[in-house]
Formats: structure tokens, C-alpha cells, sequence
């Protein structure tokens, strides 16, 4: 069977959280660079891949998909290893929910605003957009809420016993969000995310998919 080829820049949260999942199956992959920074999502042929110009996309045996739900989904069914889903109904529905609320809430906030405005901003050789930063705040802080409230506390999982895609999601957020400034005032009151991510940022799979900005 042929090996899945990520595309996607190293740098992007969503294709690291396909990588994770790869990485969690113990699946060999390819990872073909698509730097969004240079312009290079926008290019037909990425075009071809990804009709919204995002990254990542993915393909394996013939098979082409975009939308890192659906890929995520797609890696865990098709491909031998450990399940990343809970068969448990309720514990399925909070490893959605949890996924939803960082699609919907704490990336667009967290990493489109945040880390872009602390971490991508500098490298780019300007100033942080503070207004932006505060603008993003009071969701960013009601989705590490939301985040703290729904993770299980239970173990070193957000949901369950097991790892889940809930945890590859917030794993490469919280990669970035831990390097800006507003970690502390964010995490504050959420000591259930702390242990989460002392725990999970020891995986093998984070080592091995750490992302450089620089
Ligand atoms: N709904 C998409 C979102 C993907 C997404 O927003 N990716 C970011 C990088 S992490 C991107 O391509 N940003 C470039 C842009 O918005 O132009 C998914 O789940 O895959």
C-alpha cells in the first residue's frame, strides 16, 4: 500500500494535527512542504488539491482529501494502530464537541490572532498588532474555559482513558500558545489543561512533529 502523503507546511497547526495522528498510528508518511507564507496554497496545482487554498490536504492510495476532520477521521479507520476515537457514544460526542470548540472558537482567536500577533509577527519583522491581541482575548479565554470545563481531568486525557483526535487538536495550539506571553493569563484558571499538557507534550509523536517558526 502506498505511503499517505501530507501537504502542508511543518509550521501549520492543522496539518500538525495530521501528522500526530500518523505519528500516534506509527504509519510512515510523506510531508510535502506548502509554504501558505509564500504564497504557495494559492498555486494551482494546491488549488487543484484544496479548492479554499488550505492547508493540509492529503492523499493516499489514489485517494485525494481535504478538511483535517475528515482526514483525521480517514487515518484512523483506513490504517492499522491504535483507535483514536472512543467507541463509547458519550465520550465520542465529547471528543467532537471539544474539536468543535477549537475549530470554532479557539483557533481562529489562539493561533489567527495570538501567536500570530506574538510568535509569526516578529519573524516578519513587525510589530505585534496589540489591538488585535486584546481584541482576541475574551474568546480565547472563554474557549480555554470551555476547553478546561469539558476536558475530563481524569487522567492524562481530554476524554477518557485513551488519547483521542481531541488531543491531537489542542496539542498543536497549545505548541504555540505556550510560547506567547499570554499563556499565563489564559491558563490561569485552568490547572486540568496544565496537567493535560505537561503529560501530552511529552509524547514521542509532539518530539517528532515540533514545528519551527524561525
Ligand atoms: N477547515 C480547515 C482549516 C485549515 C486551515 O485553516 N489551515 C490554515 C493553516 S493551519 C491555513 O491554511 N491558513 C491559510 C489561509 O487561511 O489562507 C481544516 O480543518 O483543515
Amino acid at each position: 500500500m502506498a505511503i499517505p502523503t501530507v501537504y502542508g507546511p511543518a509550521y501549520s497547526t492543522y496539518a500538525r494535527t495530521v501528522r500526530l495522528a500518523l505519528e500516534e498510528k506509527g504509519a510512515a508518511y510523506k510531508l510535502e512542504e506548502v509554504d501558505l507564507f509564500k504564497g504557495e496554497t494559492q498555486a494551482p496545482g494546491h488549488v487543484a488539491r484544496h479548492p479554499f487554498g488550505k492547508v493540509p490536504a492529503f492523499s493516499h492510495d489514489g485517494f485525494s482529501i481535504y478538511e483535517t476532520d475528515a482526514i483525521a477521521r480517514y487515518i484512523d479507520e483506513a490504517l492499522p494502530g491504535p483507535k483514536l476515537q472512543p467507541t463509547d457514544a458519550k465520550a465520542r460526542a465529547r471528543m467532537n464537541q471539544i474539536i468543535g470548540v477549537i475549530d470554532s472558537y479557539a483557533y481562529g482567536t489562539i493561533v489567527g490572532k495570538i501567536v500570530i500577533e506574538r510568535l509569526v509577527a516578529p519573524i516578519m519583522g513587525r510589530p505585534a498588532d496589540e489591538a488585535a491581541v486584546a481584541a482576541a482575548m475574551p474568546v480565547a479565554e472563554k474557549s480555554i474555559a470551555a476547553l478546561e470545563a469539558l476536558s475530563s481531568g481524569e487522567g492524562p486525557f481530554l476524554v477518557g482513558a485513551q488519547l483521542s483526535l481531541a488531543d491531537l487538536y489542542l496539542v498543536p495550539v497549545f505548541g504555540y500558545l505556550m510560547g506567547t506571553p499570554e499563556a499565563g493569563k489564559l491558563l490561569k484558571d485552568a490547572p486540568r489543561l496544565k496537567r493535560w499538557w505537561d503529560n501530552i507534550s511529552k509524547r514521542p509523536s509532539v518530539a517528532k512533529t515540533q514545528p519551527s517558526l524561525g
